[in-house]
């Protein structure tokens, strides 16, 4: 018999139909919980739900995260929700830069709204998608849950929403905000130029185009496969906050390995056929140096520690692409 990791058995996801949500669906499904899913199909897509969209246990609404008495009214349709996993957000660095209020709109004031909603009704859960942008450039690493404050220099409105809300998320008693660093894994979509690196390379890798490296690909990242992530999200649900060892209510979640884009070229390149080049282009404009996660009291206040190597996400996230790519006949 499963066991659940909280005591509800129906739970809201909010972005539902993106790459990380979908996964945490399908997870929640199979582990027997009702998902009521939420998405205004801005980042997400239809077919990120494929595989559970028909799921007996499943509603799907195609609703914004903006309007107003959004959670009363699926309280209301749903009654025995008593969590939120909330991931809808303006996920894209540079539109945050061009629509500075609309980010802060949709990350900031509609998370408010919804913490708010959550504790009017009484929810024992609001489990929040933070993110490493919350640090700015802060290059004291590994970084720390503290080290992101108020005088923290955010670089885009995206990373100051996520500050701004995983505080108020964190200062909750049934909140816990984590924050992630950088996500890959299948469902990640590779199209877009600042699509995550991993799925653009493995794209150019897969249509033997070089790799495109930006800079001197010595900077580091921290990567995380999203099966670990989805993990974290349900260990973040059942974190007790009178338990000793749950400090602050928001939390790092990472590999705690730090990677080049040097070396991650090297994984994809052995990956897949060892003739696979790369190519330097100018550094991206606004780019961090260096990025790792100390993920220290996520280990201490949950039994959580990241399964899956990067070696072995990358082969996971190959096959899968490779799939995909036959299954849609190019
Ligand atoms: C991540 C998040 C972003 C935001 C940011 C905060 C992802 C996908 N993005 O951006 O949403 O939270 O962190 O700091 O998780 N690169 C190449 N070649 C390419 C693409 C990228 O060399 O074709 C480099 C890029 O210059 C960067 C590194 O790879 O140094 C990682 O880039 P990314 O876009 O995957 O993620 P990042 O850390 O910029």
């Amino acid at each position: 018999m499963t066991s659940f990791p909280f005591d509800s058995q129906a739970c809201v996801v909010t972005g539902v139909a993106g790459f990380v949500g979908s996964h945490l669906a399908e997870r929640l499904l199979a582990l027997g919980y009702k998902v009521v899913g939420v998405d205004n199909f801005f980042s997400g897509n239809l077919r990120n739900m494929a595989s559970f969209s028909n799921h007996p246990s499943f509603t799907f609404y195609e609703r914004s995260i903006t309007e107003s008495a959004l959670l009363l009214e699926l309280k209301e349709r749903h009654p025995d929700l008593t969590c939120c996993f909330h991931l809808a957000a303006i996920v894209s660095v540079p539109h945050s830069l061009e629509y500075p209020e609309e980010t802060m709109a949709v990350n900031y004031r509609s998370t408010l709204a919804l913490l708010n909603q959550s504790d009017e009704l009484g929810f024992s859960r609001f489990v929040f998608a933070g993110s490493a942008a919350e640090y700015g450039n802060d290059q004291r690493l590994p970084l720390r849950e503290e080290y992101a404050s108020d005088s923290t220099n955010h670089l885009s409105p995206y990373g100051y929403s996520k500050y701004l809300a995983s505080k108020e998320v964190a200062s909750r008693l049934h909140g816990r905000a984590l924050r992630c660093f950088n996500i890959y894994g299948p469902r990640q979509d590779p199209k877009s130029p600042y699509s995550g690196v991993i799925s653009r390379f493995m794209d150019m890798a897969m249509t033997k185009k070089p790799l495109t490296v930006f800079g001197d690909g010595q900077q580091t990242r921290d990567f995380i496969f999203v099966s670990d992530i989805v993990e974290a999200y349900l260990a973040a649900s059942s974190i007790e906050r009178e338990a000793s060892n749950a400090e602050t209510g928001v939390y790092n979640v990472g590999s705690g390995e730090s990677c080049s884009v040097l070396e991650l070229a090297e994984i994809v390149r052995k990956l897949t056929d060892n003739h696979t080049s790369r190519t330097f282009l100018p550094e991206r404009s606004g780019d961090i140096r260096h990025s790792l996660a100390s993920i220290e009291a996520f280990g201490r206040a949950t039994s959580w520690s990241p399964r899956v190597s990067l070696r072995e996400g990358l082969r996971i996230t190959m096959d899968s692409m490779t799939a995909d790519a036959l299954f849609n006949g190019f």
